[in-house]
């Protein structure tokens, strides 16, 4: 096995301590600002603003930088109708006794129910896969590290880089999700991850109240200086 290579780093751009503030303050106000949306618009998205969605999410740090990830892209109508379908059909067994009494009492503030429109009103579905097996390129077959972190990271990614275009999303995760391997045709080693539903809210989208308590600083963190 050859040893690391190096190339110099490129493309970092460091900036002054106020300018830092403003830059980190704007993302901090921008990306508070999201919010999951169940109310989408049926209004088309270009497929070049998704790609470069999944280009952004697809530069995510990974373990062994093996990129563990698959993302399916879904506009068209009849597939959007049949994940609807499968997906509303787990959620039925979900809500009807699945989830055990602590989880529907959880999910009762967030007013949801296995009814999923949205599924068919959104313009885009992407269908997230996470790779048991790969590597550094397409075909490999080794062993990946740390995927459910790799993914959620490129995850959060995928999500922030659409919120920054406009687009809301919702993070769905019919359980279990095993139909969009079938639906989208990808093989037994990889696992669904997310379905994330994207497009412009409705005009008149609501939000659930309870969405809109966030933690304080303080509560999630502590410095050790
Ligand atoms: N997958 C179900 C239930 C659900 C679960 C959690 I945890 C949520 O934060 C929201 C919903 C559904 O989509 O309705």
């Amino acid at each position: 096995m050859k040893p690391a290579e190096y190339v110099p780093l490129e493309g970092y751009e460091r900036y002054h301590e106020d300018d830092m503030r403003s830059r980190i303050r704007a993302m901090a106000n921008k990306l508070a600002s999201r919010r999951s949306i169940r109310d989408f618009a049926s209004t088309p998205v270009p497929r070049d603003i998704i790609e470069t969605a999944i280009r952004t999410a697809g530069s995510a740090p990974s373990g062994a930088n093996h990129q563990p990830w698959y993302f399916v892209a879904i506009s068209n109508p009849d597939i959007k109708r049949k994940i609807r379908l499968a997906a509303e059909a787990e959620e039925r067994a979900f809500y009807a006794a699945k989830a055990g009494a602590e989880w529907l009492e959880a999910l009762v503030p967030l007013g949801t129910n296995p009814d999923k429109p949205f599924l068919e009103t959104a313009p885009w579905l992407i269908a997230v896969f996470a790779q048991r097996r790969g590597g550094v390129r397409v075909g490999m077959r080794k062993k990946n590290y740390y995927v459910t972190e790799s993914v959620g990271i490129a995850t959060g990614m995928l999500i922030t880089a659409l919120h920054s275009a406009g687009l809301a999303t919702l993070t769905h995760t019919p359980a279990p999700m095993t139909f969009l391997r079938e639906i989208c045709r990808r093989p037994q080693t990889e696992k669904p991850f997310v379905l994330l539903v994207t497009g412009y809210p409705a005009t008149d989208a609501r939000i659930p109240k309870h969405a809109l308590i966030k933690k304080k600083l303080h509560e999630i963190s502590s410095f050790v200086e």
